[in-house]
């Protein structure tokens, strides 16, 4: 019966491990295979210092993942994340993602609908257009989080 308790310790030093907080706060995102802007934004992350996690999704999974995650259709972009229960979609900014993790307000995410021109992952050279990044609410409505 010795191994009982050094079992119950090793599964509870596992549970306390780091490793384990990074999955935690990592940014697991669904998206095209060839997705080159969903790819950049991945990058874009990364450079800000997120753990992203990437899962290569076909269109109609994806579509059925962002419907399921409560993104109405016309909030949609092309890639779907998730981190610590909060869907990102689209091309929003790690600094938003920071605030929405550090601030965790009542909703189901953010989105930057469509994939505007200079958002993360969309530049084009010097060329950007103005956009919101979006809250979410729990009943399907939208707040603005962020102006860019
Ligand atoms: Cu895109």
């Amino acid at each position: 019966m010795i191994m009982r308790p050094l079992f119950a310790l090793s599964v509870a030093l596992l549970w306390a491990s780091p490793a384990f907080a990074v999955v935690e706060t990592s940014v697991e995102v669904w998206k095209s295979a060839t997705c080159r802007c969903c790819g950049n934004w991945v990058k874009h992350l990364e450079a800000n210092g997120l753990a992203v996690t990437v899962n290569a999704t076909e269109p109609l999974a994806l579509q059925r993942l962002k419907a399921e995650a409560g993104v109405p259709a016309k909030l949609a972009s092309c890639h779907t994340a998730k981190i610590e229960g909060y869907v990102i979609e689209g091309h929003v900014p790690a600094t938003d993602i920071k605030r929405l993790i550090e601030e965790r307000p009542e909703g189901l995410g953010l989105t930057v609908p469509g994939m505007p021109v200079g958002s993360p992952g969309m530049e084009q050279g010097a060329e950007s257009e103005p956009y919101d990044v979006l809250l979410i609410k729990k009943d399907g409505t939208t707040e603005v989080f962020a102006r860019h």
